[in-house]
């Protein structure tokens, strides 16, 4: 038995004794939520956890919808060392007056919700209460691309990722670190000073590449981006370089000191991320801005389907030898979820459903997937519009209607923040195979806006209603439903 599966069952094992001694052996359900960055994790925790504390109205979620929740609560997390999810926080900007999304978060963080239930077989019978764990853990979905790296050295590492540099969807992103990079000699002493600038200069261009402009996905390694607690530290400052044809270099080289530093990159940094928390999860929720790669265009939509294929990799359990040198993830149920479903008319969340169910089925391949049970969804986790109709030139467009947020744009005019706005989002095509294959929104027509929170409701015994979402209550069915049964 390899030494990791040994001790992380050792630390199963204290917890379990643990919790005996305290008499308080309480299920738990390991919940994780992911997505890339702004794909709307926070949003969906702060809501998915303020739905069931202030029982919101849930019916396609069964144990809520039979009234068998009786209390959720927020209590200490299992995990001293992961930062704590910013529950409050972020609950508290979004029912600011005026209301605002929560800030962007750059790391992992937890949360250990209770739920006391009555069970469908304890209910019949009107006997005692239930209680169920869930610990959510908010993790971003960079990190996932990562897994790739554990099988790769440096040399083809980089040799990857120059190709991938010089692809043309990327070329443009990419100029000012190709052209450093061809001013460089691998073989020259290994300089720390000039070590970060390309290891900046790399950086600068992942994250255009990541920008609105180009939206692309696949851009690791995943701590480039988000960093987390790991900012400015050397095993996060190292770029790939272009070997020119040797295979070997002097010790003391440029090319060995980046090589030392994407190994310590791998055994320090990837390999616990997957090994403490990514391995000790039971359901996963995968959310995905599909919205953001199709007005992207076609070369975003192409990346996310390549990213979506790596994140999958990790999942499947069993045909996937990289697995053996870590061990396999327990993971039985994902959910993956086309966010922000508001931006659309109603009509549409059935489409957006259907592109997102072909995209995964590309990126599963031809092979019976082995791993979980897969669920794919379109929903919002807050919904931000309301829907309505306008009339344009005799024909009447169905529409949403929300506060574009300030600086947002359609065509030539630019919202302010402070007024609400009918919009006609645009169908999405009815053939999801179009979706995929080079359409595109309507050229200088950008048809998805950001919208500003909708207005809190406060309740007479204090706090806020929870607000309106579209599906959340079918996520959370599929994900942690059967617990809750
Ligand atoms: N209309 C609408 N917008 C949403 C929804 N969820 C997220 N958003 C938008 O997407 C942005 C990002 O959402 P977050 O929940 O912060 O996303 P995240 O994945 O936690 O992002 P990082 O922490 O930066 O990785 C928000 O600021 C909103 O503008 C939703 O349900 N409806
Ligand atoms: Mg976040």
């Amino acid at each position: 038995m390899p030494l990791s599966t040994y001790t992380h069952a050792a630390g199963d094992a204290v917890r379990n004794v643990g919790d005996l001694a305290s008499g308080l052996v309480t299920p738990t359900v390991r919940l994780g939520v992911t997505g890339l960055a702004r794909s709307g994790k926070t949003v969906f925790i702060t809501a998915l956890v303020h739905n069931l504390i202030a029982g919101g109205r849930l019916p396609f979620f069964d144990a809520a919808a039979e009234g068998r929740v009786l209390r959720a609560y927020l209590e200490p997390q299992p995990d001293e060392i992961v930062p704590r999810f910013e529950y409050e926080k972020h609950l508290a900007d979004l029912t600011a007056a005026p209301p605002t999304w929560p800030e962007s978060t750059r790391r992992i963080s937890q949360l250990r919700l209770t739920v006391e239930y009555t069970s469908t077989r304890f209910w019949k019978r009107q006997l005692g209460r239930e209680r169920l764990h869930i610990d959510i853990v908010d993790y971003p979905g960079e990190w996932l691309l990562d897994l790739p790296l554990l099988q790769r050295d440096y040399a083809a590492w980089s040799q990857d990722a120059i190709a991938q540099a010089r692809a043309a969807d990327r070329k443009a992103a990419a100029k000012d670190w190709n052209d450093a990079l061809a001013g460089i000699d691998p073989a020259a002493p290994g300089d720390e000073a000039l070590a970060a600038t390309l290891s900046d200069q790399f950086k600068a261009y992942l994250s255009a590449a990541r920008s609105d402009q180009y939206a692309l996905s696949t851009l690791p390694p995943g701590r480039f981006l988000m960093p987390g607690d790991l900012a400015g530290s050397p095993a996060l400052t190292f770029a790939p370089l272009d070997a020119k044809g040797a295979d070997r270099f002097p010790r003391g080289s440029l090319w060995s000191l980046m090589e030392r530093r994407y190994e310590a990159y791998k055994s320090y940094v990837v390999r616990p991320f997957f090994r403490d928390h990514f391995a000790r999860l039971d359901r996963q929720i995968v959310l995905i801005d599909v919205l953001a790669a199709l007005n992207g265009g076609p070369a975003a939509v192409a990346d996310l389907e390549r990213a979506m294929t790596e994140i999958l990799e990790c999942y499947r359990t069993g045909a996937n030898n990289l697995w053996s040198s870590l061990f396999a993830p327990r993971i039985d149920r994902i959910v993956l979820a086309a966010t922000k479903a508001d931006h659309l008319h109603h009509q549409s969340h059935d489409r957006l459903e259907a592109i997102l169910s072909l995209l995964t089925d590309k990126a599963l391949g031809r092979a019976r997937y082995r791993g979980a049970d897969v669920k794919v969804l379109a929903l919002a986790a807050i919904r931000a519009t309301q829907e309505g109709e306008a009339k344009h030139g005799g024909e009447t467009l169905p529409c949403i209607v929300g506060y574009p947020l300030k600086g947002e744009k359609i065509g030539r005019r630019t919202f302010d923040g402070n007024e609400p706005f009918a919009i006609f989002p645009g169908d999405l095509p009815e053939d999801p195979k179009k979706a995929l294959s080079g359409w595109q929104t309507e050229a200088g027509d950008m048809r998805f806006v950001r919208f500003r929170p909708p207005d809190p409701v406060p309740l007479p015994s204090g706090g806020f209603a929870p607000f309106p979402n579209i599906r959340l209550d079918r996520a959370i069915q599929a994900l942690i439903g059967d617990r809750l049964a």
